[in-house]
């Protein structure tokens, strides 16, 4: 009778055919793309990351014991990974990118290293450190976006009074999906300087050029290494004031390479926001993952109809076509973001929409 059954039964046949057919293939390394299809060619993006959002505060306070269990020599760099609760334990904030809070106390240096992977840090608490970068010594003020371009040497030091922390966003996970991390340590734990706190920013974007620019050198990144908070804050300011000021963005600039307006890097590109008192923001998403740090005030931002609530320094991530929605309250607000959208717009995939 059982045998019976299964002949009356030919989905039951099929199935048990094809399990042995995909049990035969597997043998030389081929599977069925009919059976994973769906899942792979997605009508409409697909992440495991969640949006998450770091409050300074408790940050702040774990990362000055970070100080008591290990120095930064010991550490390399002393650095906290903000790990995306979707996907934890892979050191990543977005599938495309990493990103931690960096401590350095008084007295401290983190030796001088360079490696494939590009970082772009954004100065949070704390005076008194420098990083330097392809032998630009550059202070680190609240605010500043400091670049480090893929293989550029860099190390930084706190000879002043205070805990100085910063948040570093890297490429990393994007390098490492192409297999192509390279790193290199120097015997020479700092880097000789030859060029003056500033050098490059007032060289290159301050409307000239050193003549004869090295156009090559400079096409896929930008030649400055600080784009300091005091000089673009003025910016922002000038844009509220004329009344330009983006529905969904506020009054936003873009951190652009002055040889050629393209992204600072190739992989990462940053803006810089002031959201207006009373601002309400209209909804919008896109394709890049995108990693926020208040710069100023405070506000609520709806990711995926869950509302976020920010203060200065906090952090958070919007993982890729999440719909979000900036509002402030009474006082104005300062945003920084940072995404791969630079990388998503080089192979032509980057999408927005609302
Ligand atoms: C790195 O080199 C730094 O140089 C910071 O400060 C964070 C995270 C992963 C890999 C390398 C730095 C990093 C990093």
């Amino acid at each position: 009778m059982a045998v019976a059954t299964a002949h009356a039964d030919p989905k039951h046949n099929i199935k048990n055919a094809r399990q042995a057919y995909y049990d035969k293939i597997s043998k030389y390394h081929l599977a069925p793309l009919w059976e994973v299809l769906k899942g792979l060619v997605t009508p409409e993006p697909k992440t495991q990351m969640i949006p998450a959002l770091w409050k300074f505060p408790e940050v702040e306070k774990l990362m000055l014991e970070a100080g008591d269990v290990i120095t930064a020599e010991e550490a390399e760099r002393r650095v906290l990974v903000l790990e995306n609760p979707g996907d934890p334990g892979k050191s990543k904030i977005t599938n495309s990118l990493f990103a931690g809070i960096q401590l350095i106390m008084p007295g401290e240096i983190a030796e001088a290293h360079q490696h494939v992977a590009s970082a772009i840090r954004f100065v949070l608490k704390g005076k008194g450190a420098y990083t330097a970068v392809e032998g630009e010594k550059s202070s680190m003020e609240h605010g500043d976006f400091i670049i480090t371009a893929n293989w550029a040497p860099h190390d930084h030091g706190n000879p002043g009074k205070e805990p100085v922390m910063w948040l570093d966003v890297l490429d990393m996970p994007t390098v490492n999906h192409f297999q192509a991390s390279f790193a290199n340590h120097f015997d020479e734990k700092m880097q000789n300087v030859n060029h003056e706190d500033g050098d490059s920013f007032e060289r290159y974007a301050t409307g000239v050029l050193p003549d004869g620019a090295a156009a090559d050198t400079f096409m896929k990144r930008s030649p400055v290494i600080n784009y300091p908070y005091a000089k673009m804050k003025p910016i922002l300011e000038r844009l509220k004031k004329t009344g330009d000021i983006d529905k969904r963005h506020g009054a936003r600039v873009r951190y652009a390479n002055p040889v050629n307006g393209g992204p600072v890097l190739p992989t990462m590109g940053a803006n810089l926001s002031l959201l207006p008192k009373g601002f309400k923001g209209e909804p919008y998403r896109s394709t890049d993952g995108t990693v926020f740090a208040v710069a100023e005030g405070k506000g609520t931002t709806v990711i995926d109809g869950q509302p976020f609530e920010w203060g200065v320094n906090d952090v958070f991530v919007i993982p890729p076509w999440k719909r979000y929605q900036h509002t402030v309250g009474s006082e104005d607000a300062v945003l920084f973001s940072i995404s791969d959208r630079p990388a998503q717009e080089a192979l032509g995939i980057w999408r927005e929409g609302n």
